[in-house]
């Protein structure tokens, strides 16, 4: 069969009938251990920290839809990205984008800086801050794209040229666009880490995480730091992750038309300063979008023509987007940044960054576009 594409692959990848029953979806092998014929003769599974079967499934699929050679899969988005520092040592810098996941920003900042590394945030959005932010012992480059909360888009080709000349290692955290929309390791990058819990699970029923990597050192290393540290997932999650993952394209492409009607309707609307959206051609990287990406997400930010007071009315009044952290599942939720997933930044950074008392993070659902539409604009006449 000539190479098969997404769709196919996120049905069938890693996920061949079971040899003992035929079952055609990947058991759930819940279990913690694996009898021995004798010490050290097995059948590959030896402790299901190190392998679990459903795990391992998972694990391919997810390598197989991000063009990656190997996949590790997490308990969590920040376990996943906790291996990922695991291969940097005390006294190593990071060059990280400045507009990131607030626990993202919270790790660095509160747990790796204390081990002895040092991070510099700086505007990737213009690739010459790169070369600004380098320093001797410079080791990694760490990319979100479309970024969390700003929606800022980051050239990848750029970054993973720089990476290369200067010897350093590219990350890309592909939570947001999903490898539907975007492929950073076939733009150069050496690994890319993910949140399972959003998209790729899709359902808002679990928290997990991913790493994905075609280098074969970053892999053993990072393979063994999965079982030295022990952050993998339980079998279950990993069954409902790739249950998710066999939608992932027909979920992406709801979750992107939707979210260009309510980006177009919030442009529209009197009430709103305005509208952070890839798909809109007043994305200030709109023309990256094109060349870089096959879609632009379901996310969609945007401020109001008001302060915190009515930015509160606005979340109290809606029904249909509920008031949550997390994004990625079928349904709409709304987010105040400020106040929720990124109060881990501080105040004065926040500021500076953007992410102000009235912006509202929108995670746009695969419900009846009409039906949210109506949502927002009831709730927006309490402004
Ligand atoms: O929540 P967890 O699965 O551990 O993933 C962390 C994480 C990593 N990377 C990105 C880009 C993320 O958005 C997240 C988690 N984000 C949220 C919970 C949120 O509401 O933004």
């Amino acid at each position: 069969m000539s190479q098969m594409k997404f769709e196919t692959k996120a049905i069938h990848i890693g996920q061949e009938p079971d040899k003992t029953t035929g079952a055609i979806i990947v058991p759930i092998y819940q279990t913690s251990t694996y009898v021995q014929e004798s010490p050290g003769k097995h059948k590959g599974y030896e402790y299901s920290r190190t392998a679990n079967p459903t795990r391992l499934a998972l694990e391919k699929c997810l390598a197989s839809l991000e063009e990656a050679r190997f996949g590790l899969a997490f308990s969590s988005g920040m376990a996943a990205i906790s291996v990922v520092m695991n291969l940097l040592k005390a006294g190593d810098h990071v060059i990280s984008c400045d507009d990131l996941y607030g626990g993202t920003y919270r790790i660095f900042e509160k747990v790796y800086k204390d081990y002895g590394l040092e991070f510099s945030y700086v505007d990737l959005t213009s690739p010459e801050n790169l070369s600004k932010a380098l320093r001797k012992n410079s080791k990694m480059v760490w990319v979100e794209t479309p970024t969390n909360p700003l929606l800022k888009v980051i050239d990848l080709k750029k970054v993973s040229e720089f990476a290369k000349k200067h010897n350093l290692i590219s990350v890309v955290d592909n939570t947001f666009a999903t490898p539907y929309f975007q492929k950073p390791l076939s733009l150069g990058i050496d690994i890319v880490v993910h949140s399972s819990t959003k998209y790729l699970g899709g359902h808002s029923d679990l928290v997990g995480g991913a790493i994905l990597t075609s280098n074969q050192a970053y892999y053993d290393r990072m393979k063994f730091c999965q079982n030295a540290v022990g952050g993998v997932p339980g079998p279950f999650d990993c069954f409902l992750v790739l249950r998710g993952l066999k939608t992932l394209s027909l979920r992406m492409r709801e979750h992107e038309d939707n979210a260009i009607q309510v980006a177009n309707f919030l442009s529209a609307h009197k009430k709103v300063k305005r509208v952070i959206f890839p798909g809109l051609k007043s994305h200030p990287d709109y023309k990256l979008v094109q060349k870089q990406m096959n879609g632009f997400g379901g996310i969609v930010s945007f401020e109001l023509r008001s302060n915190l007071a009515g930015a509160k009315r606005f979340l109290r009044k809606l029904k249909l987007f509920s008031l949550a952290e997390s994004l990625g599942g079928v349904e709409s939720l709304a987010d105040h940044p400020g106040i929720m997933t990124h109060s881990s930044i501080p105040p004065a950074l926040r500021r500076k960054l953007g992410i102000s008392d009235s912006l509202i993070r929108l995670s746009v659902g695969i419900e009846n576009k009409e039906d949210l539409l109506e949502d927002l604009r009831r709730a927006l006449s309490f402004v």
